[in-house]
């Protein structure tokens, strides 16, 4: 499938060292994506998740929900294993088949304007197991995400199209940190999809 979408244009990896991340463009023809975008946003059932700052319960900064074939818990926070909706599970297939990798779980978060974010984070759960692949598939407005190596401090900042899949693996969650800062400039709505594989169920 990325030989047949990217034959004039190979991805190549955007980190220096340490891991492996490429942006995939254009994954689907482009009235599919816009429709993909809409259909997520009216029909997923978006949840404003908290977390614990300093003791207090405070909104995080962006609306979530998660689908997946094996309980999961994040943020302390327990998922029951709850099906594919129908507006997911033909992008869980897409993800799959862009990085061959068997994706069970997704998380999904909608940024409706420049304000909602992603703090500093690695997907580094135990239940993802050892370099696992993540495919982050993006939806609507542009964003700037960053990576920032955990011990040399280096850099990386890419810009996430519409209709795109950044996918990463190797030691990228074991050594480099991922946002997704806000920002201050009008921006309009954003949904992200990162599908990844849970090894086993938690409780
Ligand atoms: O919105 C994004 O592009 C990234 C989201 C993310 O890092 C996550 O959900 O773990
Ligand atoms: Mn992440």
């Amino acid at each position: 499938m990325i030989g047949d979408l990217f034959a004039n244009e190979p991805p190549r990896n955007l980190l220096p060292h340490d891991g492996e991340v490429l942006l995939l463009r254009d994954i689907m023809e482009p009235d599919d994506a816009d429709r993909t975008f809409e259909r997520l946003k009216g029909t997923i059932v978006w949840q404003q998740e908290t977390a614990k700052i300093h003791g207090k319960e405070i909104p995080v900064p962006r609306l979530t929900a998660w689908y997946g074939e094996v309980a999961y818990r994040y943020s302390g926070v327990y998922h029951p294993a709850s099906p594919f909706p129908s507006a997911v599970a033909p992008l869980r297939k897409l993800a799959e088949d862009l990085s061959g990798a068997e994706l069970n779980t997704v998380l999904l978060n909608y940024y409706r304007d420049g304000r909602d974010s992603v703090a500093w984070h690695a997907d580094d759960e135990e239940v993802l197991g050892e370099n696992p692949v993540i495919v982050s598939l993006t939806f609507g407005q542009e964003r700037r995400f960053h990576f920032r190596h955990k011990t040399t401090g280096d850099r990386i900042s890419i810009d996430l199209p519409h209709n795109s899949a950044l996918i990463m693996s190797g030691a990228t969650q074991h050594c480099w940190l991922h946002q997704l800062p806000k920002t201050a400039r009008q921006v309009g709505p954003r949904i992200n999809l990162t599908f990844r594989n849970t090894c086993r169920e938690m409780r």
